[in-house]
């Protein structure tokens, strides 16, 4: 088969169009820079290589190999790969769980009214959270209860002993596993230094503990940083409940000022949405010939503000160089991670600005304007200011936006989905758990992550998600995976007809959802552990996680952040597949150990399997085992044959 752009990527016109642009254009992407390296470190794929200290590189050599298979010190290779697992863990664990700081820091500064713009706009949750947290109700305001949840909630991240306040979140049984194992996490930042300190040349050198070490740092994200990020956010804006948007390239707009929010952190892109309808703002850019201000994002900021302002999403991760490449993008505003330094050569190409918003991130080649909480209001204005003045040097005569956008149904939490079930009198999860009992839901899968140049474009998400659902799995997504499968309509109430088995489209006709849901950004899959809690406590499915017919997905993964995600779901009972696997392939102990020893441990494992149609199979058999051990019924339907 020719190697043509629509040949490989026969999924996403718009990002078709656009990569074909940038050849003509001669503007390089992820996917030339991809081709160009050529083949990659197959010794840094496998985990053989250690570079710990400066007594190496080691680039230890597989066995029967000439190369030794011991480095300097002495560590062995199933050292070598498990200390580097476990560094990407607290890599990951890291970079959610400072999101989750930045805003218990944002809710304590406005609580102390010293963020002018932010309000509370979640008082029922932020209750609700008080409540959990020992926090007095009784004659405060929500002011005096926000400062203190804010308060508990940061000392999380320096708590030295004891347990993390959300473990306790947890069904009894999990619990009482990650007590024996001795890894329930004390304080955030303390797993995340206790990695990076066992890990060090001379300290820890046993395969088993260092991934057990790890695994309390990735306990530490999902059940810690993440939880504090997704709670507190539903606090300051509020809790989502479902939306209607649209997603893909074709939300740019020819005649209007386009603003792109990229990143993770919603706090400023909160403050843009505000700013886009400034009346001043908008005056001027009619003055200037344009007929508005469109705010869009990229990634995870985009599903953040897709799901609380209704936001359009203009694509995810490998689409953030395409959107630049439209020619239409006036200022694109990057907090923190997943930004490509690359986007730099492509806005250079344009009359693009990209701006810079965090003080983490210094990126050379665009403007840098940190994001500071006590003026957010006026950075806001500032930024879009920034954008209306920039459209006037827009040559219009460049502007390429592809005629391709799809309306997606978002914003499903926890709370949206019991009220969904239940109704405002008798919320509640029964009506999902008895569907599963009965046989019309065979179970519940989180297809989540990122997408990655090694794979066509979107399509292990599209493959996976649609196996599932057509064997009645329902689905429930964040990340730039909930991205790929909105941009081809899987996340409207009517995918249930075109893709579910009959069980799925009954219980999606008469709940009036989309058989794949979205749950938010990446911070989000701590929602997916919460709606998991409440599987677990309406009963009749399963004691703790690991018994619940369900699983997780990660097909197009390629983060540190992934890996996070991954263990913390493996730790929490839950069997995760992988699209690509782990680099620890150089070890047979620490691969056999993540793949199969550690389900006897946790009752999770991962599992690898490129061929997502492979990996949906292989889910629906763990489903089914699941499924036979709680004596569920038969499911009710056949499977519909492919193509039928
Ligand atoms: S943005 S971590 S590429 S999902 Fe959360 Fe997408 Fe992966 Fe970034």
């Amino acid at each position: 088969m020719s190697d043509t752009v629509q040949q490989r990527d026969r999924t996403d016109p718009a990002s078709v169009e656009m990569r074909e642009r940038a050849k003509t254009e001669g503007i390089a992407t992820i996917w030339d820079r991809y081709a160009a390296l050529g083949s990659q470190c197959r010794v840094g794929e496998l985990g053989i290589c250690c570079t710990i200290c400066h007594l190496g590189p080691c680039n230890l050599g597989l066995p029967g190999s000439k190369r030794p298979q011991i480095g300097v010190c002495g560590a062995n290779i199933d050292t070598v790969a498990a200390r580097r697992l476990a560094r990407d863990m607290a890599a990951g664990s890291a970079a959610h769980s400072d999101h989750g700081r930045s805003v218990a820091q944002l809710l304590l500064m406005t609580a102390r009214g010293q963020a002018p713009g932010y309000s509370i706009k979640g008082e029922g949750k932020l209750r609700a959270l008080a409540v959990e947290l020992g926090v007095a109700l009784v004659g405060r305001s929500a002011a005096e209860i926000a400062e203190e949840v804010a308060q508990v909630c940061l000392a999380q991240f320096g708590q030295q002993d004891g347990e993390l306040a959300f473990v306790h979140r947890a069904p009894a049984k999990q619990q009482e596993i990650w007590r024996k194992l001795g890894v329930v996490p004390r304080g955030v930042d303390r797993e995340i230094v206790d990695v990076m300190h066992r890990t060090n040349m001379g300290v820890d050198t046993d395969y088993q503990s260092l991934i057990m070490g790890g695994i309390r740092s990735a306990l530490a994200d999902g059940w810690g940083g993440s939880m504090v990020a997704t709670d507190l956010q539903d606090v300051l804006f509020g809790t989502p409940t479902p939306v209607r948007a649209q997603v893909n390239l074709g939300v740019l707009r020819a005649d209007q000022v386009n603003v792109l929010v990229h990143g993770h952190e919603p706090m400023l892109a909160e403050a843009i949405v505000d700013a886009a309808a400034d009346p001043a703002l908008l005056e001027r850019a009619k003055e200037l010939g344009a007929s508005g201000i469109n705010v869009a994002g990229i990634c995870c900021t985009a599903n953040e503000v897709l799901m609380r302002r209704g936001v359009p999403i203009a694509g995810n991760f490998l689409q953030q160089e395409l959107a630049m490449i439209t020619g239409a993008v006036d200022a694109f505003l990057v907090d923190v991670q997943c930004i490509m330094p690359g986007l730099v050569e492509a806005a250079s190409c344009f009359h693009s600005e990209i701006i810079a918003t965090s003080e983490k991130a210094r990126i050379p080649g665009t403007r840098h304007m940190p994001f500071h909480e006590d003026r957010a209001a006026a950075s806001a204005r500032e930024i879009v200011g920034r954008a209306v003045e920039n459209f006037a040097r827009r040559d219009r005569s460049r502007v390429v936006i592809p005629d391709h956008k799809m309306d997606v149904v978002a914003g499903f939490t926890t709370e949206s989905i019991t009220y969904m079930l239940g109704g405002t009198f008798r919320g509640g999860w029964r009506p999902l758990n008895d569907a599963i009992i009965s046989g019309r839901i065979r179970g519940v899968v989180g297809v989540v992550g990122c997408d990655s140049p090694k794979h066509i474009q979107d399509q292990c998400h599209l493959d996976l998600v649609t196996e599932l659902l057509r064997h009645d799995v329902l689905v429930v997504q964040t990340g730039c995976s909930a991205i790929a499968c909105g941009k081809v309509g899987l996340l409207q109430p009517e995918a249930a007809f075109k893709y579910a088995g009959k069980g799925l489209q009954e219980i999606c006709e008469t709940v009036g959802i989309p058989p794949a849901l979205h749950a938010g950004s990446c911070v989000d899959n701590s929602r997916i552990l919460t709606a998991c809690i409440e599987m677990v406590k309406e009963g009749g499915i399963g004691r703790d996680f690991s018994e619940l017919p369900v699983a997780a997905a990660a097909p197009g993964w390629w983060s540190e952040k992934a890996i996070t995600i991954g263990f913390y779901a493996v730790a929490s009972g839950i069997l995760t597949v992988l699209g690509s696997s782990l680099n620890i392939l150089g070890s047979d102990a620490v691969t056999r150990f993540v793949t199969g020893e550690i389900e006897g441990v946790t009752g999770g494992r991962f599992a690898f399997e490129s061929d997502p149609v492979k990996g949906a199979r292989l889910i629906v058999a763990h489903l089914n085992k699941k499924r036979e051990a709680l004596k569920l019924r038969p499911m009710m339907y056949e499977v519909v044959p492919v193509g039928a």
